[in-house]
């Protein structure tokens, strides 16, 4: 079977591959000390709170130090963003590299023992020898090098776009690397299935309203078929899920916390995700535009999301431009 080493050495650039070599790495430890859990002292909250005011879990905190530590100390990194770190760091002026990535996504499921993940995206470095800002990190998601996640779950897996398809690897235990099992995962344009926390349907914009009543009417409704709805609670599982079998996930706009265009991240979750998604056949808007092509403001920016199926994408899309929707969610 082919070693992730291996795919690297033939697809990506040197500075990209020992980047990823480094995540890869990172992701490893992470993973054992998932499988410890209770055992390792792991679970519960860190007590503090990160820069968007959740509460830290432990494991968050100690896989931010574990990605940090390893990412700062690769050469090619010339800085680090990170959903647990309230500024950009800096790393090595010499580097091309810029790594933006969400330790552990879903990190409510870690002490009821679900699944979790590490979402991140490798960027270019334009300024090689000058100390990096946060400027340098606000590109739009269609300069990405790379992206992907390493899912904790029942095993863990590798899921890698270099920009041209995505390959999924599985970790092997007993070598311990990850072995490549898909050079080319596709995503169906249609489905039956759909994600979305509706709990959050009276703050939603009137066509997501729209888009998930008809999926609920089912058989009785315009669709003349019915849906099933899929919710973990983690991004990264969820976009796991579509990945493998299909389906369409959402966190649209909604009206709950004034100021915040949604919940999920630009930087670190709705880009890489996009990216894994386009590059398997599947789209992403934000409901106004492609996500990919937004221009980064702010680090921690946040974003309204609905990724995969093409054909259920593009159909959320033109209820957003027939109710005349812009991109901060007000009414043209
Ligand atoms: P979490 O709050 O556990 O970190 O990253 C945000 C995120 O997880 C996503 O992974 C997940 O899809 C979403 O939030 C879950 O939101 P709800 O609490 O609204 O279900």
């Amino acid at each position: 079977m082919i070693t992730l080493a291996q795919y690297l050495q033939n697809h990506a650039n040197a500075a990209v591959a020992s980047t990823i070599t480094t995540l890869a790495t990172a992701s490893i430890s992470i993973s054992h000390l998932l499988a410890k859990g209770a055992l390792a002292g792991i679970h519960g909250d860190a007590g503090g709170e990160n820069v968007q005011g959740e509460a830290q879990k432990k494991l968050d905190v100690i896989s931010n130090d574990l990605l940090l530590g390893a990412l700062t100390r690769n050469p090619n990194c010339a800085g680090v963003a990170s959903e647990e770190l309230d500024e950009i760091s800096p790393a090595n002026q010499d580097g091309t590299v810029l790594i933006t990535f969400d330790p552990l996504d879903g990190s409510s499921n870690i002490d009821i023992n679900m699944t979790v993940g590490t979402i991140f995206s490798i960027l270019p470095y334009h300024r090689v020898g000058e100390i990096a800002t946060e400027a340098d990190f606000l590109q739009s998601g269609e300069n990405q090098l790379a992206a992907g996640y390493f899912i904790y779950g029942t095993s863990t897996m590798l899921a890698l776009t270099l920009g041209n398809g995505v390959a999924m690897f599985s970790f092997d235990p007993n070598t311990q690397t990850y072995l490549l099992i898909n050079d080319n995962v596709r995503i169906s344009p249609t489905t039956a299935e759909y994600a979305i926390n509706a709990s959050n349907h009276r703050y939603w914009l009137a066509p997501i309203k729209q888009y998930i009543d008809e999926l609920v009417a089912g058989d009785t409704g315009i669709r003349n078929k019915d849906y099933n709805t899929r919710w973990v609670a983690a991004m990264i599982a969820d976009v796991h899920r579509i990945l493998i079998r299909g389906g369409v996930f959402m966190y649209p706009f909604d009206t709950k916390i004034a100021g915040k265009a949604g919940k999920l991240r630009l930087m670190y979750e709705a880009n890489p995700m996009s990216f894994v998604i386009e590059q398997a056949g599947g789209a992403s808007t934000d409901g106004v535009q492609r996500i990919m092509q937004i221009q980064p403001t702010h680090i921690h920016q946040r974003i309204p999301v609905v990724l995969g199926a093409t054909q259920e994408v593009e159909y959320v899309r033109q209820l957003h431009a027939k109710a005349g929707i812009l991109a901060d969610g007000t009414v043209a």
